[in-house]
């Protein structure tokens, strides 16, 4: 059974955690093999002592829940979870994240984890992809469902590749793979994944969406048009090195 290392990024969630990581850990010790880190960075000290002591009590609980990777400077979302994967133990082959809020349910992180383990996908990478199609649950905010819709299409066009959803809180990546990639990424913030996408894909990987249940939790911090500049930004930076290096 493959080891997995779990990265839950988390930035002011102590209100929000509680519902969803108690589940999570529940199912990832009933599958085994599987660490789950959360990692909190310049939250400020009220905030990052109210996470220790969720994760301390947490941690009596599960086995599978490591100790907070406890950082003091905002790194952003991708820093956060570069700064967990970049010390998985030795043993580890696949990383993954999964947002804290629960929006992806912890049933579908599980069904994510049992895929990589079948190995029948035959891919290095699986993205959960936020797919409004019949046969799955996916409740999004119309105005956030719509923005996602341009985003992913700017994405897709500017990078040219026929990805659906880049920007779903639920990834997992081989380790091998990211380890070849790692020093090559650059982007901390929200765009991360799309840089990460980019760069399995140069360096011939094979990446799969995988459509999930989907369900928004009230409080997100994405900030709708700050944050989708900055990331469009980021997009088109990506582009332009990758032109670069062409
Ligand atoms: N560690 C860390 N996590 C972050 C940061 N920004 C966002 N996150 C986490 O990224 C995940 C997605 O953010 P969320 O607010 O749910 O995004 P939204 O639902 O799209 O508005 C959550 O688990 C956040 O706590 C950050 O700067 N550092
Ligand atoms: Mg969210």
């Amino acid at each position: 059974m493959s080891q997995v290392h779990l990265v839950v990024p988390c930035y002011r969630e102590s209100a929000r955690i509680g519902t969803f990581l108690p589940d999570l850990c529940a199912l990832m010790d009933s599958l085994g093999g599987i660490t789950v880190q959360v990692v909190e960075d310049g939250s400020g000290p009220e905030e990052q002592a109210k996470m220790r002591a969720l994760i301390t009590r947490w941690r009596g609980e599960y086995a599978c829940l490591q100790e907070t990777l406890l950082l003091p400077e905002n790194l952003g979302k991708g820093g956060a979870i570069y700064a967990s994967w970049s010390q998985a133990a030795e043993s580890v082959e696949w990383l993954g994240f999964v947002d804290a809020d629960g929006a992806c349910p912890a049933s579908e992180v599980k069904r994510l984890i049992q895929m990589t383990r079948s190995g029948e996908h035959g891919s290095q990478a699986l993205f959960a992809s936020r797919v409004k199609m019949l046969g799955r649950d996916v409740r999004r905010l119309l105005k956030r469902h719509l923005l996602g819709r341009v985003y992913a299409t700017l994405v897709s066009e500017l990078l040219n590749i026929p990805i659906y959803d880049s920007q779903c809180g639920l990834k997992v990546v081989s380790k091998k793979a990211y380890v070849g990639i790692a020093d090559c990424l650059t982007i901390q913030g929200f765009a991360f994944d799309v840089e990460l996408l980019v760069k399995l894909l140069d360096s011939h990987c094979r990446v799969i969406e995988v459509p999930i249940d989907w369900q928004e939790i009230p409080g997100g911090k994405v900030r709708l048009v700050h944050d989708a500049i900055a990331m469009a930004k980021d997009v088109w930076s990506i582009r332009q090195h990758r032109r670069q290096e062409s």
